[in-house]
């Protein structure tokens, strides 16, 4: 644990009391000078610490922005998603910045945060448009002992994970469509994209990357996305802490991750079917050149969707290259 996460740490056990110089110096085995530097730094970052010479240091607020040190202080112990984290105030794709780290044999658990994306990327080469500070783009890196044809469960699990985290921190309650769109009032405010990397019977790595609009304004919005996208903000009517959203992301999906490596991929599909748009209507799926048209039934095991088609045969639709039109 760095400095910086220690005296955050010490600093918000104390709530709304204060920690002397003197006590952060004897319980973290350096000297107040350093303790006093490591201050005056997390203030340049935006950190507002109150220091007075009779009281001590007090935590006041802390700013919008995404530290690796203060997300994973805030976060405490999780099981594997979020034991490293990294932040980028710039990068191409989080999800490139993964792949390379997945490359070089990094365990799973690892999230990279950037500030903004120049090539933010959606499925089937969609851009994804990432504005600097205003909203969550990350993405994990996962080891599942999952097979290939079982990893849309993560899209699944994700989703649900998204959802709650959203839902607790903002009360506004999102749907999901199929595969990986979170919508409210029928408006996309976030969305998933699993990339693989598998043998022919055992996933070598998942990349999972996940795009949340904050905090972004109506007019952040190129005009042809202000029709079918919004933001936590806009439908909230206030702003909305990107690190607190995005330490409650990380935490549901580190239990939705324990669901689904322990066997109980079930409890996961009802929990969606539960908030699911799409489970019951009749839907159109874009797969290449390809249109189906039917009705959808359920959530597969393997987290497919089972489509009853106009020929009335089931057909099990798997994420990843299809379209799902209403
Ligand atoms: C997705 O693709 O919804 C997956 C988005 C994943 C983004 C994250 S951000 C961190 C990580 N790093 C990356 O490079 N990507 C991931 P898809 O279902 O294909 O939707 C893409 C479509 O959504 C685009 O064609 C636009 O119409 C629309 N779109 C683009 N930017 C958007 C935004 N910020 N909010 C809402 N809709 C957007």
């Amino acid at each position: 644990m760095s400095l910086d996460v220690q005296i955050l740490n010490a600093l918000r056990a104390a709530r709304d009391g204060a920690v002397s110089g003197a006590e952060l110096s004897q319980k973290l085995h350096v000297s107040r000078a350093a303790v006093w530097a490591r201050i005056e730094d997390l203030r340049s970052l935006g950190y507002d610490i109150e220091a007075s010479p009779h009281r001590g240091y007090r935590l006041l607020g802390t700013p919008d922005v995404l530290h690796a040190d203060d997300l994973l202080s805030r976060l405490g112990k999780t099981k594997v998603i979020g034991r490293d984290i990294r932040v980028f105030e710039e990068t191409t794709s989080t999800n490139d910045v993964i792949e390379k780290l997945a490359r070089d044999g990094v365990k799973e658990g690892v999230v990279v945060f950037a500030e903004s994306q120049t090539r933010g990327r959606g499925r089937l080469g969609r851009k994804w448009m990432s504005p600097a500070k205003r909203g969550l783009w990350l993405s994990i890196l996962l080891r599942p002992d999952l097979r290939p044809q079982d990893a849309t469960r993560l899209t699944v699990a994700s989703a649900t994970a998204l959802r709650r985290a959203i839902e607790s921190q903002t009360g506004l309650k999102p749907d999901i469509k199929w595969p990986n769109d979170i919508l409210i009032y029928g408006k996309k405010v976030a969305g998933i994209l699993t990339e693989m990397s598998a043998e022919l019977d055992h996933v070598k790595y998942v990349i999972l990357g996940i795009g949340v609009d904050v905090n972004l304004s109506q007019g952040d919005f190129p005009p042809e996305l202000r029709k079918v996208a919004t933001s936590l903000k806009a439908e909230l009517g206030k702003p909305v802490s990107r690190p607190e959203l995005a330490v409650a992301v990380l935490r549901e999906l580190d239990h939705d991750y324990a669901r689904i490596a322990s066997g109980q991929f079930a409890a996961v599909a009802d929990e969606w079917e539960a908030h699911g748009t799409t489970i019951g209507q009749e839907v159109t799926i874009r797969t290449g050149d390809r249109r189906i048209r039917g009705r959808a039934e359920s959530l597969g095991e393997d987290g497919a969707l089972l489509l009853r088609t106009e020929h009335g045969h089931l057909e099990r639709i798997i994420g990843g290259d299809v379209t799902l039109e209403k």
